[in-house]
């Protein structure tokens, strides 16, 4: 394929690269695109003008990247996620076309600023935590890496709840994030697909397998996708995301004129509401019909849209697989196994064994967790009423996977209970991990501890039977967005050190930085890089030692265990007022899932001992407590720079991996953790003599449970951790807090009292450290160093290595 210039075909003028042409471009989009003039123009004028005109320069690379790959017909990847956590678009976007001094040139005509302008920029909270943010990672290193890629997604109309404190407890309101618009997407109504619902199966004359599915109930699922560039590459692929839409038909007219307008409507707003709202749990399944709804709207849609693509340039179902790997992003995406086979079979009309075999070489699944509330199930009842012939495929597998279960280990009828698809203890349910688990040829956890203990414990009948699907891929996060956008200071401190940006495409160089950290004029300037970001965060006194605990609430991640320290720290000033106390700012962050309200008590109760510290003044000029309200990934690129000490405190054997612990650590935060998840893998690279260590590990808090667990013990022998407990049931901190004291004092179901005392020991090497200033700062230096690991790049090569087995389609420059 020659050197690429579309625009010859069709005499499109190219977008100059000149300050004017981008100037010319911006006004063009304010007068034609939004129809006002420089006079008249708002500053969401403005923002939409040079939204657009960005925008631009970016579907330019979009256009030569589609004939590139087009013209490869290369193997795909589809990212199949039901959550997205992009992250706002306009400086990424900047960062990505290379526009943001041409961007802030042309704006001063307009009398606006660009940082005025970023804050009008959307943030689609289009998911909960860690799995969200990790889609994004991954789409956007895909990109970055030349990989041939389509995220597919939901775009639901209400994201991930606003948070906001009322007298100190959390309170939730709608997240209409795209209420003004969203600049970013280009809708598509002509690839819009039906997805069917409810009704019934009939059989079809002649054929003992394919069945004829007439649904109940069908909607629209119209997609608009956005761009997702690399970065100092040409590729611009895409994140295509679904909304569900009632038919054309289904606005009722003739009610509407007999005035019952909410009937005239409802089949509409049935539709719509599957994609109205993202769920906002993020590790306990409710099991809400609408839930699995949304679920399979995503993977009808996303299925025949890559049934679609496929067809373009290819006529053999033989080459599906060979042409097609679809990611499923945990369980949520898995009914796209039986789904592809109700359109091979039942609409395409292949023999079973052939779409089979076609089906499970064609995914591939990732587990995002251990918690075993996690592990979706859906009742056999609710697959029968909302997915008939689904269900009826769904047995079909079982009952071919049982058998090859049973030649494996005959007359284990144990196992075979264990393993089937369908689980039969009490109410019958469909395991959708154990589904995904057989309708994928890869498997793989997210850490090296996690994908070990998958083989050991929750999936270890399958890792017996088929030992080479379980693989391991350790996470990791795009170092554009969480340093070079959120750190641009340390950036340049890198670039400086590393001569020129190019580590931003390969971390490993990071590794350079090493013979700096005996660099005392170096360790200045490092250390001057993170007292200007205290001082930007304003959460405290910027001498302090700013210690982070940022990720969503859950009892597992032990907010609780920092709370106590805090409580402890508290009580030791006001009992010696005249020490030699570190100055610490101790900053919270995330959200609780609405209806988890061991969760919200804890929220509840670190806000009562903020209001309790500030309002103390013996220990308020030791001690700050600082809840941030509404944590998403734009407070984080605000947090993660100021941050000194990252808090990866959960219990181990729970924390899958963790990608906060990889951002903090490398924007050189020192860690405190557990050897769980990724913390293991970062303690590693970064040396054990620059990471805290304490606590239980996974071997260790799984004794101690089965040996029989009494927290009270804990709380009988440690003086200073009774006190705590105690002030807490006393109503020390507004009366606040006895749900957390009572539940840490009956079942403690994360050990977190067993933790305590190494924790609190631990926190004491922290202060040694943090007083060796060099030490620290050397420390700091060798964490951010050695972390060039932790890049979603080296993730994606993983994937495309391991379990893809892709290779980059490189995208030519426009001539
Ligand atoms: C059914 C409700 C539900 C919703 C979301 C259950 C589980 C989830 C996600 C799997 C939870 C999640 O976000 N897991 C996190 O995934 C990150 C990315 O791999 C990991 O780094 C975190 O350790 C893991 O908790």
């Amino acid at each position: 394929m020659g050197r690429m210039d579309l625009r010859q075909g069709i005499g499109l003028r190219r977008l100059g690269s000149t300050a004017d042409d981008f100037q010319q471009d911006l006004l063009s989009s304010l007068y034609y695109r939004k129809g006002t003039t420089v006079e008249s123009a708002s500053a969401r004028d403005a923002y939409e003008a040079l939204a657009l005109t960005v925008r631009d320069r970016l579907a330019d690379r979009r256009a030569r990247t589609a004939a590139a790959q087009f013209a490869h017909n290369p193997r795909w990847v589809y990212y199949l996620s039901a959550e997205y956590l992009l992250g706002a678009q306009l400086e990424q976007n900047l960062l990505y076309s290379g526009t943001g001094d041409l961007a802030a040139q042309a704006l001063k005509p307009l009398g606006r600023s660009l940082e005025e302008i970023e804050d009008l920029d959307v943030e689609p909270g289009l998911g909960n935590g860690g799995l969200g943010r990790l889609a994004a990672c991954l789409i956007d290193s895909m990109a970055t890496r030349d990989i041939p890629a389509v995220g597919y997604g939901i775009r639901y109309d209400f994201g991930i709840f606003k948070q906001s404190l009322e007298d100190g407890g959390q309170a939730e309101r709608a997240d209409d994030w795209a209420f003004h618009g969203n600049p970013w997407e280009f809708p598509a109504p002509d690839d819009r697909q039906t997805v069917g619902f409810y009704g019934h199966t009939e059989p079809v004359p002649g054929s003992p397998v394919r069945k004829r599915w007439v649904p109940g109930e069908t909607v629209l699922g119209e997609p608009s996708h956005m761009l997702v560039p690399g970065y100092n590459t040409e590729t611009v692929n895409i994140v295509r995301l679904w909304r569900a839409r009632g038919s054309e038909a289904s606005f009722d007219l003739s009610r509407f004129s007999a005035g019952q307008y909410a009937e005239a409507v409802q089949e509409a707003v049935r539709a719509e509401n599957i994609s109205k709202v993202l769920y906002p749990d993020d590790s306990t399944e409710l099991g809400r019909e609408l839930r699995l709804k949304q679920q399979y709207f995503l993977c009808s849609c996303s299925l025949r849209d890559i049934i679609r693509r496929f067809r373009l340039r290819n006529e053999n179902w033989d080459d599906f697989a060979d042409k097609t790997i679809i990611q499923l992003n945990d369980t949520h995406p898995t009914v796209a196994i039986p789904e592809l086979m109700r359109l091979l079979v039942d609409e395409y009309e292949l023999d079973w064994d052939r779409a089979w075999s076609i089906t499970r070489r064609t995914f591939a699944y990732t587990c995002h967790t251990l918690l075993p509330e996690a592990l979706e199930t859906w009742p056999v009842h609710m697959f029968e009423r909302l997915l008939p012939r689904h269900l009826e495929i769904i047995y079909l597998i079982n009952m071919h996977f049982l058998r090859e279960v049973e030649a494996h280990f005959p007359g284990d009828a144990d196992r075979i209970r264990r393993m089937s698809i369908i689980g039969e203890n009490g109410e019958r349910r469909v395991r959708m991990a154990h589904l995904a688990v057989v309708g994928t040829e890869a498997v793989n956890g997210v850490a090296e501890l996690h994908s070990k203990l998958l083989r050991e414990t929750v999936l270890q009948d399958f890792a017996d039977l088929w030992p080479a699907k379980f693989q391991n891929v350790t996470n990791g996060i795009s170092p554009r967005r969480f340093i070079r956008l959120a750190n641009p200071r340390l950036s340049e401190v890198i670039s400086d050190g590393l001569g020129g940006d190019g580590w931003l495409n390969d971390l490993d160089r990071l590794a350079e930085l090493e013979s700096l950290a005996d660099d005392p004029a170096f360790r200045e300037r490092w250390r001057s890089v993170k007292r200007a970001n205290k001082v930007d965060l304003a959460a405290g006194d910027p001498d302090s030692l700013t210690d982070v605990m940022i990720k969503r609430f859950h009892e597992y991640k032990r907010q609780q265990l920092k709370l106590l320290h805090v409580i402890t720290m508290y009580h030791r000033i006001r009992e010696n007022p005249n020490g030699d106390w570190i100055p610490r700012t101790v900053l919270f962050a995330g959200k609780a899932a609405p209806a988890y309200h061991a969760a919200k008590h804890i929220i509840r109760l670190i806000n009562a001992v903020a209001a309790t510290i500030a309002a103390d003044p013996v220990v308020a000029p030791h001690l700050r407590v600082v809840f941030a309200e509404n944590y998403n990934v734009t407070l984080a690129e605000r947090i993660i720079p100021a941050a000194d000490l990252s808090e990866q405190i959960s219990l181990a054997g729970k924390e899958a991996s963790g990608t906060g612990n990889m951002k903090l650590a490398l924007n050189g935060a020192l860690t405190i953790g557990t050897l769980d998840g990724a913390n293991i893998e970062i303690r590693a690279h970064v040396g054990e003599e620059n990471f805290f260590l304490f606590g239980l590990d996974a071997f260790q808090a799984a004794e101690a449970r089965i040996n029989g667990y009494h927290p009270r013990e804990h709380y009988e022998r440690d003086a200073e951790l009774r006190a705590a407990l105690d002030a807490i049931n006393a109503g020390a901190f507004g009366g606040v807090g006895r749900e957390v004291a009572e539940s840490l004092l009956g079942w403690d179901e994360y050990l977190t009292l067993a933790d305590y005392r190494s924790y609190l020991d631990c926190q004491e090497e922290v202060e040694r450290a943090w007083r060796d200033r060099d030490r620290w700062t050397r420390m700091s230096i060798l964490n951010t160093a050695r972390c060039g690991f932790f890049s979603a790049d080296r993730t994606v090569a993983d994937y495309a290595a391991r379990i893809w087995r892709v290779a980059p389609v490189p995208v030519p420059r426009e001539d």
